[in-house]
């Protein structure tokens, strides 16, 4: 619940051991951690800070259609995978405007350079909202969580999708132990970008209710935790609801656990703060499709946190 979040950022603060990291920002962390949510308690966004769960929303569906291209979730005004796609656009040989290498570490320091980065963002932004061509090749992020999802490709040829064969797994053969949908895939990952954070996830059946449990290799927790929380028991309602199922625990486990060196003052002030009721969510009962659910077929109730904390993500 909210409590072991609050705890295992307090324990990361206290025990946590300094290190470097790929991004060079610096973070305190600890290895090997586990949350649990149990969805009777309540729909688990945390409270003790807004967290906007229209964005959380648009991506979880982006991936369940299988789309690695940030077009529709830039239509959908979500721009957490900006960064990603804006590196490979300014390093190709197509670009021809000031400099941006290690922009997201330089937009922290030097606001000259800050503006000239947020221009250059925002030109890229509507490039990718209205040329095709453009949206086609510098939109793609290529082998992110929708193609693992849906079109994991086989050695033989053609494709595995990975959701609807553990949607029917979890549907006509619930007591199995291999209810599997795995993102990590060795052959890939020296040639991509960001190797998957969330690499393997498990259902399991039992009373009639449906768990789920995350393997994530690294967690940023103050800023991509709070988000993959909610995705995940979010995606746990919609296979419950497909499979007609109750949502039972969401499982959280974690490998490297960190706090950025950016984000300490962020999260003491969120640790100061006290803990509301947790909303309820409801899904559309008509769809019958996981990948046909529409932000208007997901309703948050009663969600009603502190303000935000703003924190710079780390690229
Ligand atoms: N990289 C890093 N360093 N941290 C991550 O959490 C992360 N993700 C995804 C891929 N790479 C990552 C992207 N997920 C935000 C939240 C989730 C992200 C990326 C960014 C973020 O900035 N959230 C803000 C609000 C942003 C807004 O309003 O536009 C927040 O305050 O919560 C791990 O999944």
């Amino acid at each position: 619940n909210e409590q072991g979040y609050l705890d295992l950022a307090q324990d990361i603060l206290d025990n946590g051991a300094v290190k470097n990291d790929r991004t060079g920002t610096g973070t305190k962390s600890v290895f090997g951690r586990q949350l649990r949510f149990n969805m009777s308690e309540g729909f688990p966004l945390l409270t003790t800070k807004r967290v906007p769960f229209g964005l959380i929303k648009s991506e979880l569906l982006w991936f369940l259609k299988g789309d690695t291209n940030i077009r529709f979730l830039l239509e959908h005004k979500n721009h957490i995978w900006d960064e990603w796609a804006f590196k490979n656009w300014v390093t190709s040989s197509d670009y021809d405007g000031p400099d941006m290498t290690d922009f997201g570490r330089r937009s922290l320091i030097d606001e000259d350079f800050k503006s000239q980065y947020d221009e250059q963002h925002a030109i890229f932004v509507e490039r990718i909202l209205n040329d095709d061509v453009f949206a086609e090749k510098y939109g793609e992020l290529g082998d992110v969580y929708g193609a693992q999802w849906r079109h994991w490709r086989r050695v033989q040829g053609g494709f595995i999708d990975q959701i609807h064969d553990v949607i029917e797994q979890i549907k006509h053969n619930p007591d199995s132990r291999r209810l599997i949908v795995s993102a990590w895939n060795p052959e890939d990952v020296p040639t991509q970008a960001l190797p998957p954070c969330h690499t393997l996830f498990q259902f399991y059946v039992a009373d009639g209710k449906l768990s789920l449990q995350l393997y994530q290799r690294s967690a940023d927790v103050f800023l991509g935790v709070p988000f993959n929380i909610a995705s995940y028991a979010l995606l746990l309602h919609m296979v419950a609801a497909q499979t007609g199922l109750e949502p039972g625990e969401f499982v959280h486990t974690f490998g490297d656990t960190h706090i950025y060196s950016n984000h300490i003052e962020q999260i003491q002030k969120q640790l100061q703060r006290d803990m509301k009721a947790l909303p309820t969510i409801t899904l559309n009962p008509d769809v019958n499709d996981i990948a046909e659910y529409t932000m208007s077929d997901i309703k948050l109730n009663g969600y009603e946190p502190h303000p935000s904390i703003k924190a710079p993500v780390a690229v």
